[in-house]
């Protein structure tokens, strides 16, 4: 909305030329966002509270404190994620440009099944919603609509292509096989989101670490100087991202404040799925693909930690690799403190994202 001021008026207020600029649209929606979440947070999570009967139902197979410490937190906190980052956008960003809708829609679809799934789990009062097979399809289904989508509304001689971290200029070309490579990559974001969203402060502290590098990477990718003197793919319209990108982090900070141990409240799959989601359909835009995999390590390694060790346990008939997973739970069941966990994940985390950052000029 505030770009229009601009594009309208900006010749005769001169200070509506300042909306013309990313940087500032960005900070703008990075504030917008922290603001909403403030202004919403607290009426939302007694709302949820009042709704949700005994909140989060938390499984019984999983560390014990959990059992004493986690019971009665409302769930579905992810709602404030998604409602403050949306208006951040809508307010800062410029709505002609179809990137900004494609990333808006997917976030907001993949929210949307998270949520019905938070809704069956406290509908059945279980840590049991959705089948596995029926999210994973409509899962699947999403992405594969978002990638087609990005496909055809990129430069046709990149659309299928990505990037390789560490080369100049060099792209693979996957062909066809770029859908089912776009399915994995928005698929395994979120659910490697979803993975790691367990201890409080956890999840959102990374995912904010790698939107930082991919407003970042949607800035440089969307400037053709830029560009050219890092050598990395030039994609027209990605700086848009960096708005979107920025809001997500507004958005994540003010979750947060909610979120810090102890936990007022869960952001739930509403926030995991989506947040995860919005991070892959990023880097799909912006040529970055491979860059998510760094910058995200952390979601990674605690998604092979659930596949090492469930793989483990069905092959050695009951065996296991960790003393628990995802490997958060592993840390806890050796006696560290949960903020002692959390906040090592997240120096792990901004070192991944500043090494994935420094791929830009390491070529
Ligand atoms: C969901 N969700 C949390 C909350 C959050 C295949 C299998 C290994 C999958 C995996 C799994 O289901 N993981 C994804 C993780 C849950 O949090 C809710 O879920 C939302 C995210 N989806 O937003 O609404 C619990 O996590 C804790 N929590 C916090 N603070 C937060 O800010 O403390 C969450 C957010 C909450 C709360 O306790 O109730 C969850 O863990 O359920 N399964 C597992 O992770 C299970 N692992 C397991 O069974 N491993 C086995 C192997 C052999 C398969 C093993 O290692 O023994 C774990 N589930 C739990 N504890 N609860 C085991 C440990």
């Amino acid at each position: 909305m505030f770009y229009y001021l601009y594009k309208l008026y900006g010749q005769e207020v001169l200070f509506f030329n300042l909306f013309r600029y990313i940087t500032f649209r960005t900070v703008g929606a990075l504030l917008t966002a922290l603001l909403i979440s403030f202004i919403c947070g607290p009426s939302l999570i007694r709302w949820l509270k009042k709704h949700q009967g005994h909140g989060q139902p938390i499984r019984d197979d999983g560390p014990s404190s959990h059992l004493l410490t986690k019971q009665g937190t409302p769930t579905m906190g992810g709602s404030l994620i998604l409602l403050s980052m949306t208006l951040g956008t809508l307010l800062w960003a410029n709505l002609s440009n179809s990137y900004i809708w494609v990333v808006l829609i997917v976030t907001l679809g993949f929210g949307c099944l998270g949520a019905y799934d938070d809704y069956l789990k406290l509908t059945r009062n279980s840590a049991h919603g959705l089948s596995a097979k029926t999210k994973f399809l409509i899962q699947i289904l999403m992405s594969g609509a978002a990638t087609y989508g990005v496909m055809s509304l990129g430069d046709p001689a990149l659309a299928t292509s990505t990037s390789i971290p560490f080369f100049k200029n060099i792209f693979i070309d996957l062909g066809y096989f770029y859908i089912p490579f776009g399915i994995f990559l928005i698929v395994g974001s979120s659910n490697a989101v979803n993975l790691t969203d367990g201890l409080d402060g956890l999840a959102i502290g990374p995912v904010m670490s790698v939107a930082a590098c991919f407003v970042l990477i949607s800035y440089l990718v969307g400037n053709h100087i830029f560009a050219n003197y890092l050598q990395i793919a030039f994609v027209p319209g990605t700086g848009e991202l960096a708005i979107i990108g920025g809001a997500l982090i507004g958005a994540g900070l003010g979750f947060l404040w909610y979120n810090a141990p102890p936990a007022l409240v869960f952001m739930g799959d509403t926030g995991s799925l989506s947040t995860g989601a919005a991070l892959g359909v990023i880097s799909m835009i912006t040529k970055h693909e491979f860059i998510l995999a760094i910058a995200g390590g952390l979601f990674v390694v605690e998604a092979v930690s659930v596949i090492l060790q469930v793989g483990y346990f069905k092959l050695s008939g009951g065996k296991r690799i960790f003393l628990m997973a995802p490997i958060h739970h592993h840390f806890e069941k050796k006696g560290w403190s949960e903020p002692t966990i959390v906040f090592r994940f997240w120096i792990v985390s901004i070192v991944l994202a500043l090494l994935a950052l420094a791929t830009l000029k390491l070529r």
